[in-house]
């Protein structure tokens, strides 16, 4: 495949509802898309960096910078024989999963449409129909959250996430669990709890729950050895995790029972698929997490999903959560059973709506090959 071309463009799109986790609150999403030209074929990734750096060190902004200024300069114009071999052509630069997910992930998509075979079939997936569960935000009392959980449930939805904080967890928990007590109910801190919250952290050990994701903080593995040697709770890393090297090494430190792989964490989908395949042989469940993906991403993460060691609901659920209008057509839609039926259609399997893409763009860079010389075009 030859690199022919690379579009990056920032959307902005507003959530329905503003969505709450330990670390804030978001609604206005600034979205990095990025369209890779490649053999005649336009492939589609998704940037899925946050507007701030408080879910992991990336942004929008960060993204856009290195996107901008090493990553599109030093990709267009090279030819690569196999999407799998993208994270050999960026290994000098260090970080930025969130910023490189996005180019490798459009490139999967070119590739998958050039072999005319549908993404998920070209990643090696196997599950043709999906597991999908929703993550709940923090909500203002544990009422408001059993009914937001109720409407989940009657949509079909196999699983709930609760996200939690300080003041904001064992109450909100109870009451969802006493409500529902057969669910499979989860939670997740984003790294709002310490060591010292043990004990605290402990008494919910008594709601059976499915998991409790990333409980400390996002760059500590060990800490989160000591403290699953102390919860009954299965421990489910999500921001510790970048690479399959650190899944091994939670692994081997009982750090964690569970893993959840979101594409942009880990750099997009050649090291998603090295990570499920590494946590099968151990026997860890993975699932496919979210962040508040537009279409594109979301396409991406259905693909993702049909591997086999995703055992168990992903947060990938409907457009219609999250968006009065979706940026691919059809819209991600879920069944009454709570499941997605994988698209067989060559590539993504959702259509991008450009007309839409370009409403809503709201700055752009093409980084193109002319005569030989790189050219960049910026506009507004
Ligand atoms: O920790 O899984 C998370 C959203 C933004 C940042 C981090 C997380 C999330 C979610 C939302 O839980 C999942 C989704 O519905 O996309
Ligand atoms: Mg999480």
């Amino acid at each position: 495949m030859k690199i022919e071309s690379i579009t990056l463009r920032e959307i902005r799109m507003r959530l329905k509802s503003p969505f709450e986790t330990s670390f804030g609150t978001v609604q206005d999403r600034r979205i990095v898309l990025v369209e890779v030209l490649a053999d005649g074929v336009s492939g589609w990734g998704e940037v899925t960096a946050g507007e701030t750096p408080a879910y992991n060190a990336e942004t929008t902004d960060t993204a856009w910078h290195v996107l901008t200024d090493f990553l599109a300069p030093s990709l267009v114009g090279k030819s690569i024989s196999n999407a799998w071999e993208f994270p050999a052509l960026v290994s000098q630069i260090r970080g930025h999963e969130m910023a490189k997910s996005g180019v490798e992930n459009a490139l999967w998509d070119a590739e998958a449409q050039l072999k005319g075979v549908p993404l998920y079939k070209h990643l090696g997936g196997t599950i043709e129909e999906i597991a999908c569960g929703v993550s709940l935000g923090i909500r203002e009392n544990p009422e408001a959250l059993v009914g937001r959980v109720e409407e989940e449930l009657r949509s079909g939805y196999q699983r709930i996430k609760l996200k939690i904080k300080p003041g904001k967890d064992y109450e909100f928990v109870a009451a969802v669990r006493k409500e529902f007590p057969q669910i499979r109910l989860s939670v997740d801190a984003n790294s709002a709890y310490n060591l010292d919250d043990a004990s605290h952290l402990q008494s919910l050990d008594e709601f059976d729950l499915l998991m409790m994701e990333q409980p400390l903080s996002w760059d500590d593995i060990y800490a989160h050895s000591k403290l699953q040697a102390q919860i009954k709770t299965a421990i489910c890393l999500d921001e510790c995790i970048h690479n399959t090297r650190h899944a091994l090494t939670a692994i081997e430190l009982k750090a964690c029972r569970i893993i959840n792989i979101k594409l942009g964490r880990v750099s997009g989908h050649t090291e998603a698929r090295l990570m499920q395949e590494a946590c099968r042989t151990h026997g860890v469940p993975v699932w496919c997490g979210g962040m508040l993906e537009s279409g594109i991403g979301r396409a991406h993460n259905i693909a993702m999903s049909t591997l086999p060691g995703f055992s168990l609901p992903g947060d990938v659920s409907a457009s219609q959560r999250y968006w009065s209008e979706d940026i691919v057509e059809p819209a991600v839609e879920v069944t009454a059973r709570g499941t997605i039926r994988v698209p067989k259609t060559p590539g993504l399997g959702y259509a991008v709506k450009r007309d839409f893409v370009e409403q809503l763009t709201v700055r752009r860079n093409v980084f193109a090959t002319e005569r030989g010389e790189l050219s960049a075009v910026r506009s507004r």
